[in-house]
């Protein structure tokens, strides 16, 4: 059986064989976009109402993509994952992505339970990275969620990775990508340090605008805290 290290190995490829994979991929693809479009409406959904009831907007940014063959064939490798459509629908859960960038850190956990509340949506795992940093400094909410999409051949069950952070968390999220990809993983330990104590920096300007936001309001214009002890499934 094929496995991910033998996609270097050189292959001659008919342009007729070329377009037949092209379009096996984009029709295994089809589901994650449709998927996407679904969350993405729940999002938008959310977003006008909060608006338009309370005059409050607890969304900064959203945004999506399905993952690129690079990125997918990278995961593939780095999982050691048989490179067919059945192991990586099973084992790649992330190939529909979303990334919510919320005001507050109150915010993204509210969104997340209001949208993980809805009937039609199952969650299939939860990381709280806001809870529970990576060692990096990384912080975000990250939550696998299953949509149901309708199709004329019957109902899918489509696997969405959404991401739910702050405009701070945000902005160091992509810095730090950044850095990596510019030192192809092997970042000099002393600006890893520095990147750790930005992530540091990044939470207390998150807890201090969130203060001043709601001293400002009396609380009134925030989206409720997360429930104490909430029984919100946390993996990191
Ligand atoms: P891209 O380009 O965003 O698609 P899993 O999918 O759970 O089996 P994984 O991929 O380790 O395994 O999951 P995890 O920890 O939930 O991370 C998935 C995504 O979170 C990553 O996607 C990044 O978008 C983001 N992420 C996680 N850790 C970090 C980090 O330390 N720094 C930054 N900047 N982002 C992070 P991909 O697949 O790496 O890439």
């Amino acid at each position: 059986m094929q496995t991910p290290s033998d996609l270097d190995e050189p292959v001659e490829v008919s342009p007729s064989q070329l377009r037949s994979v092209r379009d096996e991929l984009q029709r295994f693809l089809l589901p994650y976009r449709f998927g996407l479009q679904e969350v993405s409406t729940k999002i938008d959904i959310l977003r006008d109402e909060f608006q338009y009831m309370h005059d409050y907007n607890p969304i900064e940014h959203v945004s999506s993509r399905v993952k690129t063959p690079d990125s997918l064939v990278e995961k593939l490798a780095r999982k050691g994952v048989e490179p067919d459509f059945d192991s990586i629908r099973s084992r790649i859960t992330d190939i529909a992505g979303i990334r919510i960038t919320t005001s507050f850190t109150a915010d993204a956990y509210r969104l997340f339970d209001l949208l993980t509340a809805q009937a039609d949506i199952s969650v299939r795992r939860v990381k709280d990275y806001i809870a529970h940093p990576k060692p990096n400094g990384y912080k975000s909410l990250h939550a696998i969620i299953e949509v149901p999409v309708f199709l004329s051949t019957g109902t899918l069950s489509v696997p969405v990775e959404v991401q739910f952070r702050t405009i701070a968390m945000d902005f160091w999220a992509s810095l730090e990508h950044k850095i990596y990809y510019k030192y192809a993983s092997q970042v000099p330990p002393e600006l890893l340090v520095e990147l750790k104590d930005a992530a540091e920096s990044a939470a207390l300007l998150d807890a201090r605008m969130e203060r001043l936001h709601q001293e400002l309001h009396g609380g009134q214009k925030q989206l409720e805290a997360p429930r104490a002890g909430s029984d919100r499934v946390i993996t990191v």
